[in-house]
């Protein structure tokens, strides 16, 4: 295991002001480095020549690609174009400008969404490319895997020191509460609160409720990001969860616990479920010597608290 030492180096976090992204630099403090960013008025990391300028001007030793265009079930379905083209944009603009700029150490983040819809559980990181991707995200999901070929590509090619990360389904301060664009946690969230602060009787949750999922806070996955770019210099990428999964309903019914809302829960079954499982092996990250420590619902208690900073409450 060839150990990389942060402290001291110039570390760009591309996506600083996105959860992932602003969740690192936070972590990031904790490393003697310096963190450099890019706003997105300067630099279009869809645009080659931008990105490539950059680089070469402001020269990082370390990158974490965190950059990227996200959403929920609804959006990944309704805007294919964009999760493809974006993400394959962002990924191979960082990538090629890295390489070109000898960066020492580079970490791309990719999604669960990656494995085959009916892959074996806990799936474990071979299961990639080994069946057909979920339809509705297999846009993002062929993106993503894109950028792990790229940081294969680019080690196996050049010798360049890129790995990757695969986290399951994030959540926490930062998350987009947009309930058409999130993805679920922020979303029940909201729609928790405002039936609460409404007095409704019933809010609505999309799908059966029957599929599960596997939710890891978003410092977690920052603290395990930071964690291998210094432990792991590997040509296969690393599953990032918490280990255990819970079906969307006992989701739904653990945030509205937390946030004190007491309704019943009607079903929009025009809404999609999704793959039915996808809960991933932790073997690999263990065994290099990480884990998660924020439990589920500390976390959601925690993000409700962000939550409720930001927004203002709704009339009733
Ligand atoms: O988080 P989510 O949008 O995406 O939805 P995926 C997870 C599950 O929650 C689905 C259900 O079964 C939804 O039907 N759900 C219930 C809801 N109520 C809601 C709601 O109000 N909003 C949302 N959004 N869902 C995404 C991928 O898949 O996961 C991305 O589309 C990415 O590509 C991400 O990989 C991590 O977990 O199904």
């Amino acid at each position: 295991m060839a150990a990389y030492s942060l402290a001291g180096k110039k570390v760009w976090v591309a996506g600083h002001r996105g959860m992932v992204g602003s969740a690192i630099v936070r972590r990031l403090a904790q490393e003697g480095c310096e963190v450099v960013t890019i706003s997105r008025v300067e630099v279009d990391l869809k645009n080659q020549a931008e990105v490539s300028a950059w680089v070469e001007k402001n020269r990082p030793q370390a990158v974490f690609i965190a950059a990227a265009k996200v959403g929920g079930i609804l959006a990944n379905d309704a805007y294919p174009a964009d999760f493809l083209y974006d993400n394959l944009m962002i990924e191979a603009n960082i990538i090629e400008a890295s390489f070109r700029a000898g960066v020492e150490k580079l970490l791309f983040l990719g999604s669960s969404c990656i494995y085959p819809k009916f892959a074996e559980q806990p799936i474990v990181e071979e299961s990639l490319l080994t069946g057909l991707l979920e339809p509705t995200n297999e846009w993002y999901a062929i993106a993503k895997i894109a950028g792990i070929k790229l940081a294969q590509a680019y080690r196996k090619q050049h010798g360049c020191d890129f790995i990757s990360a695969m986290p399951t389904n994030l959540y926490g301060p930062g998350d987009n509460f947009d309930l058409l664009s999130s993805h679920v946690m922020p979303a029940l969230i909201r729609k928790a609160h405002e039936a609460k602060v409404r007095g409704d009787k019933e809010m609505v949750i999309w799908g059966t409720g029957t599929p599960r999922r596997e939710f890891l806070h978003v410092d977690d996955c920052a603290d395990a990001c930071v964690h291998l770019a210094k432990v792991y210099s590997g040509f296969d990428h690393v599953n990032v969860g918490s280990g255990e999964d819970i079906t969307i309903l006992d989701l739904t019914r653990l945030v509205c616990e937390v946030i004190g809302f007491e309704g019943e829960f009607v079903h929009d079954l025009t809404k999609p479920d999704g793959t039915p499982r996808k809960l991933m092996s932790g073997d690999k990250i263990r065994s290099l010597g990480w884990a998660p420590r924020v439990p589920l619902e500390e976390g959601i208690r925690s993000t409700y608290a962000t939550f409720l900073q930001l927004n203002a409450p709704v009339a009733p």
